[in-house]
């Protein structure tokens, strides 16, 4: 009978994730250091007032030395939220084998379906056995996730009522901003209520959105950028064998270049466009347009008529008209949505929402293609944001590119061809077997979390810097979540929130692009990273991001 998992995963059971020097102790030999008191990055006395119990603690950092507490029975809760990212099983597996280093009495329930699991308490305890079949795999298929918000009264309630009846001393959030925030006011009601129940964030995400000086980059990023990489550079090496498509690769990333900058640098496309420059520079659609017709012209002359273009998911939003655009059905559809919904043909939509548009922003959406005006008027996600991986922008720019190409033609501006494919990355690389970095970092921030729970904190995140270095160099801490936050209008009300990083258009990563990009454009240039690798030399192997090597200056 055939095997029911692949080889690959039956070695990677196997592989042992690497820990800072200080998390491979005996844990009575790892004492907490802790800094002075921390302030939020803005709104510090709002903040205050938000979080009276939980404002201002200190970061701090494990070292070896004598750790006077007792390694008590806990009894601990954990919870996937949002998206996929590659390692969260490891994340799992690294508190659980901490909790048993600690006690080998503590247990590790997980809540299924991410934090609805908690509210309707459904939840399974993990077993050594069970833990066994996930070590080192992507997915979260483990416990499952979900995109369930935890941020009403009734909620945090029900939540603490269900820790109650189980006898839960902690639990740990592995999440985005939005989880992490919401980590960040369960922890303060926890601790408002006096109930000794610990939160602990873990910082997830792919779009690689979620970090700062103390969170280098948020789980997944690396192994789901050098899976689009791998796929970017194939079809890269395509585009030059055939040598008769221009392809348009649509990133996944949600508002965030970061996904799109990285594979950039790995695979050196022809174009690779960065929402926030779009925004800094207030350049139109058709700006835009003109940009990526110069770029084709430019290589027809030297008879390439193929390329690669990279688009980050968010774009659109991005590009000023269209995001006041989009501004305004937000609002629109939300304050509409009875009325809305009962219109049953989408041309009844348009010409309403025509008429209620400003003069604008209507001009803006009777010039879109068919396709995309639907797009536009689709389903919003739970914060009555448009859902923009479901707009197909890649498309929206190959027609609009080849309209102008044809008028640049008639113009005999323009002698080549322009034939197109269009792609769209992202699920592709949500669930992809952890790279190393990813196995080692994920385990790390599990291991670590339960080090911040034995240590007696709550309304803390993982931390583990240092990332650029071997994984035994790594260091290991938490860092306050009220530190990460902010005040930001959300429904016309201010609320906290933890920070989204954009790209920095001042960072080393951002620079490196663009010394290089104009070569890129015209010249073939590209690269390829090939598939991720997972045995063999450190060089292969075990190397961080490009984003993160540049950043700790280590290219
Ligand atoms: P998170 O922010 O929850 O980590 O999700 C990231 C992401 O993969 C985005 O890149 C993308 O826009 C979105 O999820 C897609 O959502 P869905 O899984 O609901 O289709």
């Amino acid at each position: 009978m055939l095997s029911i998992i692949s080889v690959l995963q039956k070695e990677r059971y196997l592989y042992k994730p690497k820990l800072p020097q200080v998390l491979t102790k005996n844990i009575d030999q790892i004492s907490i250091q802790k800094g002075a008191s921390t302030e939020s990055i803005a709104f510090q006395s709002e903040m205050k007032q938000a979080f009276e119990e939980t404002y201002g603690m200190p970061v701090v950092s494990f070292r070896e030395g004598k750790n006077p507490q007792e390694n008590k029975k806990l009894t601990v809760g954990v919870i996937l939220s949002g998206g996929q990212a590659p390692g969260g099983h490891n994340v799992i597996a690294g508190l659980f084998d901490g909790l048993k280093k600690g006690n080998p009495e503590s247990r590790l329930f997980g809540f299924l379906g991410g934090p609805s699991g908690i509210i309707e308490d459904k939840a399974i305890e993990l077993t050594p056995a069970f833990i066994d079949q996930f070590r080192n795999t992507g997915g979260f298929d483990i416990i499952g996730s979900g995109r369930t918000k935890l941020e009403t009264e009734e909620q945090f309630n029900k939540a603490l009522s269900v820790c109650r009846k189980r006898g839960i001393d902690a639990v740990v959030i592995i999440g985005g901003d939005d989880s992490n925030t919401n980590a960040a006011i369960l922890a303060e009601y926890f601790k408002k209520k006096k109930e000794p129940v610990s939160v602990i964030g873990v910082p997830k995400t792919i779009d690689g959105d979620l970090k700062n000086e103390h969170i280098e980059t948020s789980f997944g990023f690396d192994t789901a950028t050098k899976t689009f990489s791998e796929l970017i550079g194939n079809i890269e090496r395509d585009a030059n064998s055939a040598k008769k498509y221009w392809h348009f690769v649509k990133l996944m990333g949600r508002s965030a270049s970061h996904i799109t900058l990285e594979c950039a640098l790995q695979c050196h496309p022809n174009m690779a466009i960065i929402s926030e420059e779009i925004k800094e520079n207030q350049k139109t659609l058709n700006q835009l347009i003109d940009d990526l017709c110069e770029v084709v012209v430019n290589r027809s002359r030297n008879k390439e008529n193929f390329g690669v273009v990279l688009v980050p998911e968010g774009l659109i939003e991005f590009i000023p008209e269209v995001g006041r655009l989009i501004e305004e059905l937000n609002t629109l559809l939300a304050v509409n949505n009875t009325y809305f919904s009962s219109l049953h043909t989408f041309e009844d939509q348009a010409e309403w929402i025509n008429r209620k548009l400003s003069k604008d922003s209507s001009y803006v959406f009777s010039t879109m293609p068919n396709n995309i005006q639907r797009q536009l008027l689709m389903d919003r996600d739970p914060h009555g944001n448009v859902q923009v991986s479901r707009i197909e922008t890649e498309k929206l720019l190959i027609e609009m590119t080849e309209t102008r190409l044809n008028e640049l033609k008639a113009e005999g501006k323009y002698t080549g061809k322009f034939t197109t494919q269009h792609h769209f990355l992202g699920y592709e690389g949500r669930c992809a077997f952890p790279s190393n970095f990813d196995a080692d970092y994920c385990y790390s921030l599990g291991f670590n979390a339960f080090m911040l729970i034995s240590a007696g904190l709550t309304g803390y995140i993982s931390s583990i810097k240092n990332l650029a270095k071997p994984a035994g160099e790594w260091v290991a801490g938490g860092i306050p979540l009220t530190m990460m936050m902010t005040m930001e209008q959300r429904h016309g009300k201010l609320k906290p929130v933890i920070q989204k990083a954009m790209t920095d258009l001042q960072g080393k990563p951002f620079m490196s692009f663009v010394n290089n990009r104009d070569e890129w454009a015209v010249k073939t240039s590209y690269t390829y990273p090939g598939a991720i690798q997972y045995y063999g030399p450190d060089s292969v192997c075990n190397q961080p991001s490009i984003t993160i090597r540049l950043e700790h200056n280590a290219v």
